[in-house]
């Protein structure tokens, strides 16, 4: 019984470093919004990473993706998080300011 129970403990430590090393850990990026305009988009971005989208304009933007799978408004002065749900490339644009545009690409994780 005792070896029993040892084995199973060195078969748990192994799969732990296999699923360690074959997924990286989450990201996360920050887009600045200002003068109307939408700064760098992230290069690298991944499913499951996250995006913190901070407006330093004085009226409100939102971050509305054409295909509707992501709507975030962030009111002036404050900032908005968004998880990465799909991999794709993501035309997206805000509501109030048709002029702000841009497309989000993410990778699969
Ligand atoms: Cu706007």
């Amino acid at each position: 019984m005792v070896g029993m129970a040892r084995i199973a403990v060195a078969l748990g430590g192994v799969s732990l470093a296999v699923a360690a090393s074959s997924q990286a850990a989450p990201k996360q990026y920050t887009v600045v919004m200002a003068n109307m305009n939408y700064g760098a988009l992230p290069g690298g971005a991944k499913v499951g990473d996250t995006i913190v989208w901070v407006n330093r304009d004085t009226v409100p933007h939102t971050v509305t993706a054409r295909d509707h799978s992501f709507d975030l408004r962030v009111a002036p002065g404050q900032s908005g998080r968004m998880t990465l749900q799909k991999a794709g490339a993501f035309p997206f644009y805000c509501i109030f300011h048709a002029m702000m545009r841009g497309t989000l690409k993410v990778a699969a994780k």
